[in-house]
């Protein structure tokens, strides 16, 4: 899959502003600071594109990019933000949770964890959430050119003991915005799911 253009369409804070149409999409998913926007923006080869929140976990919006005039991508708010009151942490989670529970449009969710740490517990809930509502997803290993070459694959061991009792994790792929690593991977997995039809 090659991209050829992508652009910003709509933020969404309730349910019911969904684009009504039947583009595919896929959603990235991640703790707060993990990568998301600076994944979207190397994928799309835009600088820009996706914004970044001024401070992490401000962002309570969807964010709606159409690529290739043909798919949306979906940039979901950040988790695990300690600042953030647990009054707005709940309505995050009532949104992003019916958001995968209801979305018949969501081909694949790219759930991103941070490639130096171990998963955390909010991560693994979030995959038990995709596992229950059968949301197939692929693990990014983000900000790979942090970790030292030698330690990788480890890494990539400790990330596969963490997920592979989850039949819906369709692959783990360790990504680098900087370098730019893995973005060849990650586009040939979406593919796969995007050409599906609903
Ligand atoms: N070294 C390195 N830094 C990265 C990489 N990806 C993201 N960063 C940095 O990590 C910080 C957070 O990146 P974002 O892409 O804004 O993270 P996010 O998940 O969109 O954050 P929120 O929108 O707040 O949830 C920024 O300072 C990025 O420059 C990477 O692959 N390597
Ligand atoms: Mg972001």
């Amino acid at each position: 899959m090659k991209i050829t253009s992508a652009e910003f369409v709509l933020g969404v804070t309730n349910l019911r502003q969904l684009p009504k149409d039947s583009c595919r999409e896929v959603a990235f998913l991640g703790r707060s600071n993990v990568g998301k926007s600076s994944l979207i923006n190397k994928l799309c080869n835009r600088k820009s594109l996706a914004r970044k929140s001024a401070e992490p976990g401000k962002t309570r919006e969807l964010n709606y990019y159409l690529v290739n005039n043909q798919y949306y991508f979906v940039d979901l708010p950040g988790y695990g933000y300690a600042k953030v009151p647990e009054q707005i942490r709940s309505s995050w989670g009532k949104l992003v949770e019916q958001y995968l529970k209801g979305r018949k449009q969501l081909a694949l969710v790219l759930q991103l964890v941070d490639a130096r740490h171990e998963a955390t517990e909010l991560d693994l809930m979030m995959v038990g959430w995709l596992e229950y509502y059968e949301v197939p997803f692929v693990v990014v290993l983000t900000k790979a050119d942090k970790v030292p070459r030698s330690k990788m694959s480890s890494h990539l061991s400790e990330a596969r003991a963490a997920f592979h009792a989850f039949a819906g994790c369709r692959d783990i792929i360790a990504f680098s915005s900087v370098t730019g690593d893995g973005k060849s991977e990650i586009l040939r997995a979406m593919a796969q799911f995007l050409d599906d039809p609903i």
